[in-house]
């Protein structure tokens, strides 16, 4: 009986060192662990010998199958191993860095520029709201101290609606539902489309994108507005720039401001870009009107703010070098292709 568990134990390590697969291997579990293998029937026989010989025989059969059943769980994780390793050799490999050429779509130059701004603004503590595009009367004009019949509305040749409403054409519609909604102090943006019935050329469109900004608190004055301004275009284009203010008629601020920059490109030396005048006419501004602010529920005696209304569609064109406003909104891809940030 010794003989006989020496010899199986010597056979399965054998049979063990030759498999090189799952099946085999389970072939061999059934054959020396299954219920009708090797050890069962080895200590079947126990009952035939004696009993001093019977505990040792027993102690011994039972050391094999422990044995046995241990080399097949290591061997198990080893084949599986291997079999892993082969299956991943064989896969095709795919190389995630090999540049595709398939057309994938990107941003439009105008809405880069403008999460650019607003990453910007958040960071100044600005909220960004929304705005209609179909507005109304009183929003687009009377709340913005721009009453019936006053000329500064000849200056925004308007889309009306037969229903008495209209396409907004400033994003300044926004500047009173903001105010009722939050009340001061308040800083807040509104990027928005516009839309003026404009004779067309390489600076006007119909449909174009202004953002508006409001700052309301005590005691705001140019100073701010004129740090704002600065911080935001130095980020913009990426150095610092010099701005200067100029008066500017808007009804809706008092007093009022053109705010221009010093040429980024050719440093107020007078390139293509700004026509040879070495400055560039970027954003009307001003500190709010009181009527404004009254008309929006807060009181011009204690608050005082500064507004200003960007035009985002003019910024893209500046950033991205383009010299005709209306390759924005023209659809061209080919054109928008070369705009695209990667
Ligand atoms: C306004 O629309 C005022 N609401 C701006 C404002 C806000 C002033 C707050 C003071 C305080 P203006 O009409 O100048 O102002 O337009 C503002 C900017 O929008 C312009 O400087 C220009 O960049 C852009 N813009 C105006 N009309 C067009 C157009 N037809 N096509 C493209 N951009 C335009």
């Amino acid at each position: 009986m010794e003989d006989k568990i020496k010899n199986l134990k010597e056979n399965a390590n054998r049979i063990l060192n030759e498999i090189t697969s799952t099946q085999e291997l389970e072939k061999l579990r059934v054959e020396y662990l299954g219920k009708k293998g090797e050890i069962v029937e080895l200590l079947k026989g126990l009952k035939d010998i004696d009993k001093e010989k019977r505990k040792k025989i027993g102690e011994s059969a039972n050391k094999l199958r422990d044995y046995i059943n241990e080399k097949i769980e290591k061997k198990k994780i080893e084949l599986k191993e291997k079999e892993y390793e082969l299956k991943i050799n064989s896969t095709k490999h795919v190389d995630l860095t090999v540049p595709i050429n398939i057309n994938v779509g990107s941003l439009h130059p105008i809405t880069i520029v403008q999460k650019e701004l607003e990453d910007i603004f958040t960071s100044m503590g600005f909220t960004v709201e929304d705005g209609n595009e179909v507005e109304t009367e009183y929003n687009n004009f009377e709340a913005v101290n721009v009453p019936k019949f006053h000329p500064a509305r000849d200056m925004q040749d308007t889309f009306w609606l037969e229903n008495g409403q209209l396409l907004k054409t400033q994003t300044s519609a926004a500047q009173n539902k903001i105010m009722r909604k939050y009340g001061a102090p308040l800083k807040a943006i509104f990027p928005g489309r516009c839309f003026r019935n404009e004779a067309l050329d390489a600076s006007h469109e119909n449909t174009f994108f202004q953002m508006e900004g409001m700052m309301i608190d005590e005691n705001v004055s140019i100073s701010n507005l004129i740090y704002f301004m600065k911080s935001l275009l130095s980020e913009i284009f990426k150095k610092d720039v010099t701005v200067r203010l100029r008066p500017g008629f808007f009804p809706f601020v008092e007093p009022g401001f053109e705010l221009d920059i010093k040429c980024p490109y050719c440093d107020g030396v007078g390139c293509k870009v700004c026509k040879h005048g070495g400055w560039i006419e970027l954003c009307p501004c001003g500190m709010i009107h009181p009527n404004v602010l009254k008309m929006g529920e807060i009181d011009p005696n204690k608050y005082s703010g500064f507004a200003f209304g960007l035009g985002l569609s003019r910024l893209a064109m500046m950033k991205f070098g383009i010299d005709d406003l209306r390759l924005l909104n023209g659809g061209n891809l080919k054109v928008l292709k070369q705009m695209r940030i990667k």
